[in-house]
């Protein structure tokens, strides 16, 4: 065995599951692809023993999941192209490899062959469903969007033998659309009786510490269920584009450490400054609820407060506006 091959080899596949988290992805070299929304490494033992280390990482280039509809030859086909606000429809879809056929093998990631988020563009709607696959490749789910308007569909999914990826594409629902504004920042939320609240601050660029705390009644709950392999799984969706970020859950059920409530802890990683959106799933009683928060991270960015055009200057012609 020669150790600096092996050491190498293990460097190299540290590099491909944090590459996004690390910011040395790039360092590498040419790696294929960026390792976006690498949900094979949620589920790593050693994910958590990562984090805390890098605190100080470079804002990374890579593009985050959920922007494109194909990505490394991989396409998500939304195949129901029709959908009515609040009807349960049959939403169909296949994801197509790079040899242009259905993909049937994949990966299990969170107890799942396949997550398929969707959330309505203006973030006011969040579902985390998971649809049966035909054995011709074509999955199906029963969904139910509520009101008219565009939502994006996100497929993460892991492909056998591939690395992991989240595909996006818009769905439309016809109708009269009402769009809303963002929430405001909150750090507490109030969901059937529960009260989730959220510490710790987004910073761009750098993996980031959240615990959520979960209560009832004023008392903290203390036997959540684990739900797809954890206490809890946190989606954030980057405000305007929906860009679909990296978090990991901090430990797993059984693990001899992880309690199963108030505190579940995760690391999230921002691409940028902004406001995200982030949607806390868990389960306690037998019921998965959502509880959903929205997040500042970094600066703001100094934006002109008018897009009007420039008036001529009064002041003679020093180009200086007043
Ligand atoms: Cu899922």
């Amino acid at each position: 065995m020669n150790a600096a091959v092996k050491l190498g080899s293990y460097v190299l596949g540290l590099a491909v599951v944090f590459g996004g988290a690390l910011g040395v992805g790039k360092a590498v070299g040419p790696v294929g692809t960026p390792p976006a929304e690498d949900h094979a490494a949620m589920a790593a033992p050693t994910a958590s023993a990562a984090h805390g280390e890098h605190g100080t990482a470079q804002v990374k280039n890579d593009t985050p999941g959920g922007l494109q509809v194909s990505e490394n030859g991989y396409t998500l086909n939304p195949i129901t192209t029709t959908i009515k606000p609040g009807e349960p429809t049959d939403f169909r879809f296949a994801i197509t490899g790079p040899d242009g056929k259905a993909v049937t093998g994949y990966q299990v990631q969170h107890d799942k062959k396949l997550h398929l988020i969707v959330a309505s563009r203006d973030l006011k709607t969040f579902q985390h469903v998971h649809p049966e696959m035909a054995p011709d490749g074509v999955w199906s789910v029963k969904l139910t969007l509520p009101d008219a308007g565009p939502y994006r569909a996100f497929a993460d999914f892991a492909p056998t033998g591939g690395d992991a990826l989240t595909l996006g594409a818009d769905l439309t629902v016809a109708g009269d659309y009402r769009p809303d504004a963002l929430p405001g920042q909150s750090r507490t939320a109030t969901v059937d009786g529960y009260e989730v609240t959220l510490d710790g601050d987004l910073a761009p660029g750098q993996s980031s510490r959240l615990t959520l705390k979960v209560s009832k009644d004023g008392e903290p709950v203390t036997d959540l269920q684990p739900y797809l392999g954890a206490y809890g799984h946190l989606v954030a969706l980057r405000a305007r584009d929906l860009a679909y970020l990296h978090v990991h859950p901090d430990g797993a059920p059984g693990d001899g450490k992880t309690e199963p409530g108030p505190e579940i802890v995760f690391y999230a990683e921002v691409p940028s400054t902004g406001d995200y959106r982030l949607f806390f799933d868990f389960q306690h009683a037998g019921e998965v609820r959502t509880a959903a928060f929205t997040l500042g991270a970094g600066e703001r960015p100094q934006v002109p407060a008018s897009t009007s055009t420039p008036e001529p200057s009064r002041h003679g012609d020093d180009g200086h506006s007043h």
